[in-house]
């Protein structure tokens, strides 16, 4: 990989910013020490015909190495840790592992705190969303608390870190407005190690200054 291009927005809004999909990819690229550019798109080019070649559901982030495309975080994700010791170690067995974790992070705990995260932040005034906030919390919380026995007495998801603890950290991250994640103190011990790694505050900061830099200008 030497050409490496990652699209993300040029702006979010105050409750978006620093957990667009984007900064897993800049974590993992920092972390593997590669270097790379942003592309950053406006929210109305994502559904445009030239992004939909890069990401067909228009949304961010995509990728591109050396004419290789690809979108899906975890996917990116995954294809730099592939190279990278340090992200997703050589032994066959050992990569199977890192593997399970990083799907457990995006398709057993994602999808109950993007839930909760829309019920909440886009879907708050709706009438309905307060009726559902009780169950959808409670399913968030009952994969925290299997997450947290699993981390008790542990620093990382398995060994050592690895490009799964990307995604949860990043996962995680994303039920932050609800304070969940505090009432677990072993969990949010864990969001607090992986987010003091200096790739993660490298990788946050070049995010936020982007979209500091695109702030719309207020009419
Ligand atoms: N499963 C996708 C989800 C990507 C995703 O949800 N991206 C959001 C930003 S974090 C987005 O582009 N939203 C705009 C939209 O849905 O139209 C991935 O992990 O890459």
């Amino acid at each position: 990989m030497s050409r490496i291009s990652v699209w993300g927005f040029r702006w979010a809004p105050d409750f978006a910013q620093g957990l667009v999909r984007d900064l897993r990819v800049r974590w993992a690229l920092i972390e593997a020490g590669r270097s790379y550019e942003v592309q950053l798109i406006g929210f109305e080019e994502r559904t445009a015909a030239p992004y939909r070649q890069r990401q067909p559901f228009g949304m961010v982030p995509a990728f591109e190495a050396d004419g290789l495309q690809l979108f899906e975080s975890g996917a990116i994700v995954h294809h730099i840790a592939s190279d990278c010791a340090a992200l997703m170690p050589a032994d066959a067995s050992a990569r199977a592992e890192v593997l399970t974790w990083m799907f457990a992070a995006l398709n057993t705990v994602e999808p109950p705190i993007q839930n909760l995260l829309e019920t909440d932040l886009l879907y708050g005034n709706e009438p309905w969303a307060a009726m559902r906030r009780p169950v959808v919390v409670d399913a968030v919380k009952a994969r925290l608390g299997v997450l947290a026995g699993h981390l008790q007495g542990r620093d990382h998801l398995l060994g050592s870190f690895t490009a799964a603890d990307i995604l949860m950290t990043t996962t995680l991250r994303l039920a932050r407005h609800a304070e969940l994640v505090a009432g677990f103190p072993v969990l949010d011990a864990y969001v607090k190690r992986c987010e003091a790694r200096p790739a993660f505050r490298a990788a946050l900061a070049e995010q936020m200054a982007d979209y500091a830099r695109n702030t719309p200008i207020a009419a």
